[in-house]
């Protein structure tokens, strides 16, 4: 039954599959000391079903079992080289080929040019459960994919999905990072596969690259200065102290996965869903802060970038422009500073704030002096 089901999420788009025991009892520690040391941040949902998270028999009552898959999204159009692609974007002024003419490079995370993965992993989850029920009769179960009280990266490395990384995302020797998880909470005693081995060895690249130190400690990620939770999350104001580290990065973050030596073994995504949609890998700055709350709707149907709303793109966008004019020249600076005067009236004060804040982040002749 098993190699059934993991042929069946082959097909699907799963490129592994296995069966996880749902006792995640020695995760309850680490949970509970990140919620106390506030890591958290505004994101009370990850506060308010407390041990359940860990206790997936308790959200949904007669689980014994979670079967749990990995789907991965790096996009198959990506170049071999696309690791170095992507860190040259990150530092427009000494690389090569990033940009064109007086265009300013923004980056937004690999995950998130093309389809929402919210979706694409339900249906597809939904429809391997289909199949396992024609096959067997009715059982219970329910699917998830980041969207229940569940630690995915626990319960996915209890079944040997991959190992947890020091930057606290599950990865493996052939498959890198680069892939969401899914599950099925299941009421079937299906034979539960062992956990991985770590291959992490001495090795802290991850936390050494992070632009903001947001982990703190090998596998202890303080979410308030990471740049992912800053640019989709969080609702407010970005704290000042972290807006100059966040660079061009204006929707998520790659770097600590940039930076993982598995990540040469990351596999493209074998769906469409994850093609790039919009020029979302090599986007200019200028054109997304221009773009309309129509336009933003419109353009990003269906991305998972629409969730935050306009006025949140505008906010990360507004922080990625300061940082560019802060060094830019010529005509790229006219243009980054004639997009930010033109939102100066915005109607949000949130906006108005970080378009201001970056206006003042030119050098001037004599600062620069
Ligand atoms: C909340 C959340 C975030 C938050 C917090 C991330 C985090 N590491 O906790 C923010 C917004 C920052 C975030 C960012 C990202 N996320 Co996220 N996120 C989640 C979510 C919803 C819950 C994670 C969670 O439970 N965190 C709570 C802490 C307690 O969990 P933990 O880190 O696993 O903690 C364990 C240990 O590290 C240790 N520990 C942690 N802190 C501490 C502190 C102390 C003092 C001690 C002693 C121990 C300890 O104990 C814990 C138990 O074992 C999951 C989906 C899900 N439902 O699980 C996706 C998920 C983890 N995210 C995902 C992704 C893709 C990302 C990003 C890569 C997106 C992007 N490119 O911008 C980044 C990566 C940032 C990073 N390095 O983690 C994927 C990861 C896939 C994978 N390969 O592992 C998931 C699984 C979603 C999915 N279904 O695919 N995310
Ligand atoms: S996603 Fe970026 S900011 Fe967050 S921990 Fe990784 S490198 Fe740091
Ligand atoms: S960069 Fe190094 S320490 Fe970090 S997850 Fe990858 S192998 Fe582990």
């Amino acid at each position: 039954m098993v190699e059934r089901i993991r042929a069946w999420g082959a097909e699907l788009g799963f490129d592994d599959i296995r069966i996880a025991d749902v006792d995640l009892r020695h995760a309850e520690a680490g949970l509970m000391a990140w919620l106390e040391k506030g890591f958290h941040g505004d994101m009370d949902y990850m506060a308010n079903h407390g041990l359940k998270r860990a206790r997936p028999a308790e959200l949904v009552p007669g689980t014994v079992r979670a079967i749990v898959a990995r789907m991965p999204y790096l996009p198959a159009s990506m170049p071999a080289d696309w690791r170095q692609r992507e860190l040259a974007r990150l530092d427009p002024d000494t690389s090569t080929g990033t940009g064109q003419g007086d265009d300013v490079p923004a980056v937004i995370s690999v995950y998130a040019r093309g389809r929402d993965y919210h979706k694409v992993l339900r249906a597809r989850l939904q429809q391997l459960a289909t199949r396992i029920a024609n096959e067997i009769g009715p059982f219970g179960y329910r699917v998830f994919t980041d969207s229940a009280p569940v630690m995915e990266v626990a319960l996915a490395s209890q079944g040997g999905l991959g190992w947890r990384g020091k930057h606290t995302l599950l990865l493996d020797r052939a498959a890198g990072s680069l892939f969401f998880l899914g599950e099925i909470l299941i009421d079937v005693p299906l034979p539960a596969d062992p956990p991985a081995s770590a291959h992490c060895g001495q090795c802290r690249r991850c936390i050494d690259v992070c632009p903001t130190g947001a982990i703190v400690a090998p596998y202890q990620l303080d979410a308030r200065r990471c740049i992912s939770y800053l640019t989709i999350e969080y609702k407010g104001a970005i704290p000042e102290p972290l807006r100059a580290p966040m660079g061009n990065r204006v929707y998520g973050c790659d770097d600590c996965q940039l930076a993982c030596p598995w990540n040469k073994f990351a596999q493209r995504a074998t769906l469409p869903d994850f093609d790039v949609r919009n020029k979302l890998d090599a986007p200019d700055m200028v054109t997304l802060f221009g773009w309309t709350e129509q336009e933003f709707n419109q353009r990003l149907e269906g991305s998972p970038i629409r969730r935050i709303g306009h006025e949140r793109w505008l906010r990360n966008l507004a922080v990625g422009l300061g940082n560019a004019l802060r060094d830019a020249q010529g005509p790229a600076a006219q243009r980054i500073r004639a997009a930010l005067q033109a939102r100066q009236a915005d109607p949000s004060p949130l906006v108005r704030e970080h378009v201001e804040w970056a206006l003042a982040q030119q050098r001037t002749p004599a600062a620069l002096s």
